[in-house]
């Protein structure tokens, strides 16, 4: 098996991939070797992640490197933010990994805000406000089972988690640990002075580690079910930090997006701005490799197409045998003679047809939370549309035209925020991550933008992954090195406004 090659782990809160990469000839090669679905189950009255799953799926993922001719020096993993699991001193896990979409911190900012003010808070972490964010899934959990605090030992965000599981090693990485609302922006530590406001014991919280970081080799028995022994290196285990690593910044300045089932549009800067404009206009700080920091607004995303999706399929988003949350289709809404399940391709179509046929599309406020987790999509846009004194769409097409308008309007306005705050404009938009194949996106956001989109490559993350864990290894010099030979080994396509 060739062994000089890296194993990025890149789970979604969609789907999981498992992707082998190296060098050659300078330029970097990719090949997928494994893919899943995720799913959320409802544990306990809660939406919750199977981390059985995943730990399942990651073994998997890594024996499949071995069948396909590869056994990875290293290995990393990253997932999506914000979430963590408890363990107790028998690293045994406490309560479930529930999922940041649940129910759970509904009030919780009014019993934040009460111990401290959220401008407060911004000055100090830098993260914005999300209601899904960890400081306030903490407060929700102390209301809700405070004996599980008591019973804990260690906080681990998911990546953590599974690294733990792979290595018996237990560290919190620096880049996900940002998006807890509970690190200081300024100096990358754990902020004691929020932890002891909000009683967040801060006993639970291994001291941060940094992406680059190695963990040692797999434990013995890991090795024997996958066949080879690698190391386990801490890339950007949040995933929008290993994305963002990867966007080949096209004409600068660029604005970044990494667009999966969310749109994280924002721009790379050397410090963090935690000022009152930025507050006020919800951009976040997050830690990102090497001392940078992701600027940034979350918008809603791919989550909306791929919840109409899942939802014309009849299938819910959320495994629950007793209650499941079945997606309703609307009255209005028909998808005639397709005779298979609708793919996004149909979506993208539906949506091109509206536009040829001159539809005028109804506008929603994408970031509305009432969308985070609606028990239909569908139903919610439509709601949303008739109480804004619009049309509520009545076709397939008309429903995806609003999605893709509405996003590619909040775009525009992130930008402008961006722009307000910078002090200058941006020359162009770099798209990276699975969505930047949606054609129809990338036109509607180039025009309502009023920039050039590049967009690719698509396997954002996975290369951000393993980027730093080539540089761990010593395959390129520094990051201009390595994202370079990402900007030469891939195809960028660009879309004029
Ligand atoms: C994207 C992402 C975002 C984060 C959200 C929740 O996958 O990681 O950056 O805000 O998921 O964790």
């Amino acid at each position: 098996a060739r062994t000089d090659c890296y194993a990025a782990v890149d789970i979604g809160a969609s789907s999981g991939r498992v992707v082998v990469g190296y060098v050659e000839d300078g330029l970097i090669r990719l090949q997928e070797v494994h893919r899943f679905d995720n799913r959320q189950v409802r544990r306990h009255g809660h939406d919750c992640w199977d981390v059985d799953l995943l730990h399942t799926e990651l073994l998997r993922g890594l024996a499949c490197c071995k069948e396909a001719g590869f056994a990875p020096k290293t290995v990393g993993i990253d997932t999506w933010g914000v979430d963590f699991v408890l363990l107790d001193a028998d690293d045994n896990l406490v309560g479930d990994a529930v999922a940041y979409r649940d129910a759970r911190t509904n009030g919780m900012y009014e019993v934040a805000d009460a111990i401290m003010a959220p401008e407060e808070l911004y000055r100090r972490v830098g993260l914005q406000r999300q209601p899904f964010n960890t400081i306030y899934q903490l407060l929700a959990l102390q209301r809700e089972h405070p004996e599980q605090l008591e019973a804990a030992d260690t906080f681990l965000m998911i990546p953590d988690y599974l690294n733990f599981l792979l290595t018996g090693q237990k560290a919190v990485e620096y880049t996900n640990a940002s998006t807890t609302g509970l690190l200081n922006a300024e100096t990358g530590a754990w902020d004691e002075t929020v932890m002891a406001a909000f009683a967040i014991p801060r006993r639970l919280f291994p001291n941060v580690t940094h992406a680059g970081a190695s963990l040692g080799s797999v434990l013995p028995e890991v090795a024997e079910v996958i066949g080879y022994e690698p190391r386990v290196v801490l890339p950007a285990t949040h995933d929008t930090g290993s994305a963002y690593l990867a966007v080949p910044a096209c004409e600068p300045p660029a604005v970044f997006l990494s667009s999966g089932t969310w749109s994280l549009l924002g721009v790379e800067n050397r410090s963090p701005i935690c000022s009152e404009g930025a507050f006020r206009a919800n951009f976040t700080n997050e830690g990102g490799y090497h001392f940078r920091y992701r600027f940034l607004k979350n918008i809603m995303g791919l989550w909306m197409i791929q919840s109409i999706r899942r939802e014309l399929n009849g299938i819910a988003y959320v495994v629950d045998e007793k209650a499941i949350r079945k997606g309703r289709l609307h009255q209005y809404m028909r998808v005639e003679g397709l005779g298979h399940e609708v793919g996004f391709a149909d979506l993208i179509k539906a949506a091109d047809e509206a536009e040829a046929a001159g539809v005028i599309a109804s506008i929603v406020n994408v970031n509305d939370d009432r969308f985070l987790a609606p028990d239909s999509m569908i139903e919610e846009i439509c709601a949303a549309c008739e109480e804004a004194g619009q049309p509520a769409p009545e076709t397939l097409g008309e429903l995806m035209l609003c999605v893709y308008e509405s996003l590619a309007r909040c775009y525009r306005d992130a930008i402008e925020g961006l722009t307000a705050l910078a002090g200058h404009g941006y020359a162009s938009i770099n798209i990276v991550g699975g969505g930047c194949r949606d054609d129809h996106l990338n036109r509607r956001t180039a025009q309502v933008c009023g920039l050039p989109v590049y967009a690719g490559p698509v396997e954002g993350t996975a290369l951000g992954n393993l980027a730093v864990q080539m540089l761990a290894d010593g395959a390129f010099p520094h990051l201009k090195a390595v994202r370079a030979a990402i900007a030469e080994s891939f195809e960028v396509t660009k879309v004029e406004p």
